[in-house]
């Protein structure tokens, strides 16, 4: 089994520069090849925390997942979603630091762009994994019984009233003992705390190279289709759905990840 970091496998990075040109700004954001094309950098680039995140997922498996597996006398593999997984660095991140037999990953994302690309990188560098990538909406998925669920950056494209379905979905899906790992982008309640919060992301998008056109095209590109909640909102959605434990264990500027447990 290939042991790479799941920062350095093979991706072949073009540098990302979609927003580069004033007639750019109107473009709406799409997952198409262009963006397939740069989207490690540019995800790496714009998102605080999401190296760090990715590497948390296989230590948050190895305790939910193994204790599932031994407290199963047919010693079960578990299985993980990878919800809106794009080229599968959430499930590369838990195929580096699981042996074949111990997982069954199943990796689903809407764009044939990104699922075409993650195909490929999954099986060229855990050829031996048990990972299935399937192109579908997740809103129309029919979840097989799971231990872990990953929505990494992915419900936030949801139209807001899609949400709670989803997670209703999930919940139901998930074994007694099993976790939701659900990272977004948020905005804050109090509107001074979101334009602090918001002016800082944008100096940390200028420290990692992106220049003003690029912000801002990227900022219009996203309007309307990336919609943000509150966190408030996302514990309350989770409530409501019936996790009766959710606790938020990361936040860098806007972007939190939250577990819940069932
Ligand atoms: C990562 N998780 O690298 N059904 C399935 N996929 C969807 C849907 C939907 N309804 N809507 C959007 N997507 C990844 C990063 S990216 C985050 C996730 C970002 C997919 C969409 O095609 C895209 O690939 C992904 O959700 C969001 O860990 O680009 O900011």
């Amino acid at each position: 089994m290939s042991q790479s970091n799941p920062a350095t496998v093979k991706h072949d990075t073009l540098f990302d520069k979609p927003f580069t040109t004033p007639l750019d700004k109107a473009a709406r954001f799409s997952f198409d090849e262009q963006v397939v094309a740069c989207f490690p950098d540019m995800i790496r680039r714009s998102v605080p925390g999401y190296g760090q995140v990715l590497a948390m997922l296989p230590i948050f498996a190895r305790r939910h997942c193994k204790y599932r597996q031994q407290s199963d006398s047919s010693q079960r593999v578990s299985r993980i979603y990878d919800l809106g997984c794009s080229l599968g660095a959430a499930s590369m991140a838990l195929a580096g630091e699981f042996d074949p037999q111990d997982l069954q990953i199943k990796a689903i994302d809407i764009s044939p762009a990104m699922t075409t690309e993650a195909v490929t990188l999954l099986s060229d560098n855990y050829p031996e994994h048990d990972i299935e990538v399937m192109t579908a909406d997740i809103r129309d998925v029919k979840f097989e019984p799971c231990d872990m669920v990953i929505l990494n950056l992915t419900l936030q494209f949801l139209p807001v009233a899609d949400r709670v379905a989803v997670l209703e979905k999930i919940y139901a899906a998930l074994s007694e003992g099993g976790i939701l790992v659900l990272t977004e982008k948020t905005h804050a309640f109090d509107e001074q705390y979101d334009a602090w919060l918001v002016e800082r992301y944008y100096d940390f998008k200028r420290a990692n190279g992106y220049t003003e056109m690029e912000i801002s095209g990227k900022r219009n590109a996203l309007e309307n289709v990336l919609i943000t909640d509150t966190l408030d909102e996302h514990h309350a959605r989770l409530d409501q759905v019936g996790f009766a434990r959710h606790l938020t264990w990361f936040q860098f500027l806007n972007f939190v990840s939250i577990v819940a447990f069932k």
